[in-house]
Parts: structure tokens; C-alpha cells; sequence
């Protein structure tokens, strides 16, 4: 039978993926990136000798020729190139679709704008804490993390937990999800979408297929659009109804509860602010919609001290705390930093923030900006674009380098005060990735006398 043509296009960690993965199966393929050198050039090649790489500006020719694109989720389907391919009849799919087409065991599928890796690695904690092996992977970056098909090179797992990006969701046109969730939707990828509609409904796509829906009732996003044979199962951080996740005030506490059953004080949660009790809440049901004991459950959520790069705490110097939330790259992670952590301190917050806005609109951060912070402190490409919108109810200064900006939040900060770097913004103006630029803020505040 003759071979499909396949063409990887782009070579970063999902190519490389990708490609393993092909030749794991003997499948031919070859592989373009409009990079002249790309992150997995070297990696590439010395595991690729023998496959065809094109490198530099996308052959629409070349890619119309394919049977199939395998799209890496860093290039838009509205690349001239790839939409030429898809017109004249090529399928364009990605890792994802690969990953669920190749395995039969239950996926649980998390996508959102914010909260996705605190999501997926709580709920691999709770499902490991049970006794099942698990495949934990997709978008989520860092130590554990995977690309999808990389974890198909492993020994088979009960169950594979994928954080999914709506890049990612774009390119699968059937999932088929055990159990799937939109966490929440606030705006992100502006510089991807024409508009919020259209990053929503590449997330919806999370729900294809899907056996159980999870939603979250205080966002109107998390509800699925699609009139399938779905069964919904709700949280929120309201009193819970039947059937629902939520939390009990009681005596002046206040406690994670299904239906009226307490199970957990929120102060017994290592992490902090809102949103986190939405997470745990979030893996909670997701947990019960896989069928996981609740005492495993329970187990992970009293032992999870959160990632690092999410509102971590870093040190106190003078009196003066430090956090790392470089992973607040997009306007609603930084609110939601600024939010709790101004509610946890006794003075006032330095904001370091700044960098590539991806189109994002800073207006709707001046509210809280206003009421929790004192100075903002602001880097990178767009650093104007946010001091336009927060300028005229606190302090603003520009500074040249992350360094720098640390400098100065250690000069104004007056004890009691917190200096959190939360950027709103992707990372790539300065740093090699968000992880890169919560480092070198962490070494810097190490370094502070
Ligand atoms: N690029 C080109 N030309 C190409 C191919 C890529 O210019 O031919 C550029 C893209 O425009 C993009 C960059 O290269 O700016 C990286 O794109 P990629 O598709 O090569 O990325 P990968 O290295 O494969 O990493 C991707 C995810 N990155 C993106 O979606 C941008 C990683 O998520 C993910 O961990 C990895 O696959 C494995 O699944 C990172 C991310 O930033 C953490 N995700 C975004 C987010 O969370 O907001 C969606
Ligand atoms: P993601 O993987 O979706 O980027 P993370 O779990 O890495 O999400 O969290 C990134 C940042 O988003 C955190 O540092 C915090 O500022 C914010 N955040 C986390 N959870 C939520 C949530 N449920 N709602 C809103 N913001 C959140």
C-alpha cells in the first residue's frame, strides 16, 4: 500500500515529536520549518540524518503537494501557505489528533486561559495517589512535562492527563475525551484570533467526542456549545447544588464541598488566593468523573504547594516579600495575581511587569492595579501599552532590564510591601520562554542583599 505523503511543518518540541513518532510506526514523512534555524535543528539531525528538511519561507507548492500536514501549534491555520494546502484539499491535523487516534486508553483534557498546568498536575497527583500510572502531557511545560506523542514512547498508562492550548485544539478534529473541561476564558492570543469568538470555539473543540463535560458555573465560557449526548458535571465556588462541586461557609470557615457534604478546609489548601480553590474544585470533579476514591483525592490536594512560576514565593528581604509569577502571561493570570496576593499583604504590591501583549486590551487590569498596587515597574516590547492604561492612578517607571526593574522595586519597597512580577505579557521580546524569565528574576532576587 503506498504511503501517505506527510509533512511535519515546524520543528520545535512537537515536530520532534511528531517525528519519532512516525518513525516509530515506519511511517514516511519529511519536515519544513520557516525558520532557518530552529529550536530542534541539531536534535534533529542527529537522530534524522536521512529525512528530508526544507528550512525558510513556507513552499505553498510543497506543502499543497501533501497528503497530510502534521501543524505545530505555533503556526495559524491562516498562514497563506497552510490555507492554500487546506483549499486545495490537504488534511491539516495535529499532535493531538495523532496522540488520540493512536491510543485507546481514557484521556482527561484540560484547556482554559488560565489555571490548565495547575489543573492537569493536581489531577495527576490525585490519580497517582490512587494507584494509577499516568501519562501527563500536551501543552504543560516544565520537569514532568511532554509533548503528547512522547508519551506514547513509554510503557502504556491507565490514563493520560493533556493539558491542551487552543493551537492545539484547532488541529483535532475528534478528541474524544473521557472527561474534558474549559477552566475559564479571558483574553489571550489576541494576536491568533480575529476575535475572543473564535479563540472560544477552538477551545469548544476540547468537547468533541467527549463523554463527560466539567464545568465551571461562574464562567459562562466553560459551558459546551455543542449539542452532543454529553454529561455535565459542575463546580463553582458557590454553595454546591446536587450533583455539584462547591464550596460550604461554616462558623466562619469555609470548606471544598460536594453537594452538603464538607470534605477538605480551604485553609487546609498549601496554595493560596481564589482561583486555586477553583482549581482544586476543578480537579475535584474531574477526579469524581474518573472515578477516583476520594481519600487519594483529598491526599494530593493537602500535599500540592503549587508550581513554581505561578505566584511562587520566593523570599523576604527587609520585610519585603517576593513573588515569581512569570507563568501571568496574559492579562486575567495577572489580575487574579495581583488580586490575592494584595489581599494577603499588609502594605502594597511593586508590579514588575511587561513585555508582548499579543494584542491584549490592559484596560480592564486598572481596577485592581488601582486598589492593590503602588508602582509599576514595567519592561519589554509593549511596556507603553500598559502604562497607558494604569498611569493615571499609580506610579509608573520604565526600566531597561528585568535586573533593573528589580533594583528599583527593592529601593521603593517599604516593609510590609510585596514585589510581585506578574507580566501579562508572553516573554519572547527578552527571554527564551516564561520559564527562562521566572528564572533570571529568581536568581536576581536571590542576589539582593
Ligand atoms: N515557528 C515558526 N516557524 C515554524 C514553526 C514555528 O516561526 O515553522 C514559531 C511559532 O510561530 C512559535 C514558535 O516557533 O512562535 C514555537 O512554535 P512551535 O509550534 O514550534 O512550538 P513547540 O516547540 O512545538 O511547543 C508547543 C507549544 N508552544 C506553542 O504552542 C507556541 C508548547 O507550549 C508545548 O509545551 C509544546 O508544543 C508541547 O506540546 C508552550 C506555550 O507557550 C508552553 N503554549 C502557549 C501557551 O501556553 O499560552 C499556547
Ligand atoms: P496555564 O497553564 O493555563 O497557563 P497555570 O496553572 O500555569 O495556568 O497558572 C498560570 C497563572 O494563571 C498563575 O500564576 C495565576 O496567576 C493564574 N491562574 C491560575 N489559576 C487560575 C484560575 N483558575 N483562574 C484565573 N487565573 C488563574
Amino acid at each position: 500500500m503506498a504511503h501517505l505523503h506527510r509533512i511535519i511543518v515546524g520543528l520545535g518540541t512537537t515536530g520532534l515529536s511528531c517525528a519519532r513518532y512516525l518513525r516509530s510506526k515506519n511511517l514516511p514523512f519529511e519536515v519544513v520549518d520557516s525558520r532557518l534555524s530552529p529550536p530542534g535543528l541539531a536534535q534533529f539531525k542527529a537522530e534524522f540524518a536521512e529525512v528530508t528538511l526544507t528550512l525558510g519561507e513556507f513552499s505553498q507548492e510543497l506543502l499543497s503537494d501533501a497528503d497530510e500536514l502534521l501543524l505545530s501549534p505555533g503556526i495559524s491555520l491562516q498562514t497563506a501557505a497552510i490555507k492554500a494546502a487546506a483549499q486545495a484539499g490537504v488534511r491539516i491535523v495535529g499532535d493531538i489528533a495523532l496522540f488520540s487516534e493512536a491510543q485507546d486508553k481514557p484521556i482527561v483534557a484540560v484547556t482554559g486561559s488560565n489555571g490548565k498546568s495547575t489543573v492537569v498536575t493536581l489531577l495527576a497527583m490525585m490519580a497517582r495517589e490512587a494507584g494509577l500510572s499516568v501519562g501527563l502531557g500536551g501543552n504543560l511545560d516544565g520537569a514532568e512535562a511532554s509533548p503528547a506523542l512522547d508519551l506514547l514512547r513509554q510503557a502504556p498508562k491507565d490514563i493520560y492527563i493533556l493539558e491542551l492550548s487552543s493551537f492545539q485544539l484547532e488541529t483535532t478534529p475528534h478528541l474524544g475525551a473521557k472527561a474534558a473541561v474549559i477552566l475559564n476564558v479571558s483574553d489571550d492570543h489576541m494576536d491568533r484570533y480575529a476575535n475572543k469568538h473564535e479563540y472560544e470555539a477552538a477551545k469548544q473543540r476540547i468537547f468533541l467526542g467527549a463523554e463527560t463535560a466539567i464545568v465551571n458555573k461562574d464562567e459562562q465560557a466553560s459551558q459546551p456549545w455543542i449539542n452532543q449526548d454529553l454529561s455535565i458535571a459542575r463546580f463553582g465556588l458557590g454553595a454546591p447544588s446536587k450533583g455539584e462541586w462547591g464550596l460550604v461557609q461554616d462558623k466562619g470557615a469555609s470548606y471544598l464541598a460536594f453537594e452538603n457534604t464538607t470534605v477538605l478546609a480551604t485553609n487546609s489548601l498549601k496554595v493560596a488566593g481564589k482561583h486555586n480553590i477553583a482549581n482544586a474544585l476543578a480537579a475535584l470533579a474531574l477526579g469524581d468523573a474518573i472515578g477516583l476514591p476520594r481519600s487519594a483525592m483529598l491526599n494530593a490536594l493537602t500535599s500540592f504547594s503549587g508550581l513554581p512560576h505561578r505566584c511562587q514565593w520566593l523570599r523576604r528581604v527587609h520585610g519585603v516579600d517576593y513573588y515569581n509569577d512569570s507563568k501571568g502571561t496574559n492579562v486575567g493570570a495577572s489580575i487574579v495575581a495581583i488580586e490575592s496576593l494584595g489581599e494577603l499583604i499588609k502594605g502594597k504590591l511593586i508590579l514588575i511587569a511587561g513585555g508582548v501583549d499579543k494584542g491584549a486590551d490592559f484596560a480592564i487590569m486598572a481596577p485592581v492595579v488601582e486598589k492593590f498596587v503602588k508602582l509599576a515597574i514595567l519592561i519589554g516590547r509593549d511596556a507603553k501599552h500598559i502604562a497607558a492604561a494604569v498611569k493615571n492612578s499609580i506610579d509608573v517607571v520604565f526600566a531597561n532590564s528585568l535586573q533593573e526593574a528589580v533594583t528599583i522595586a527593592a529601593q521603593k519597597a517599604n516593609e510590609g510591601d510585596a514585589v510581585l512580577l506578574s507580566p501579562a505579557c508572553a516573554s519572547f521580546d527578552m527571554f527564551n520562554d516564561f520559564t527562562h524569565r521566572g528564572r533570571v528574576f529568581t536568581e536576581t532576587v536571590e542576589a539582593l542583599a
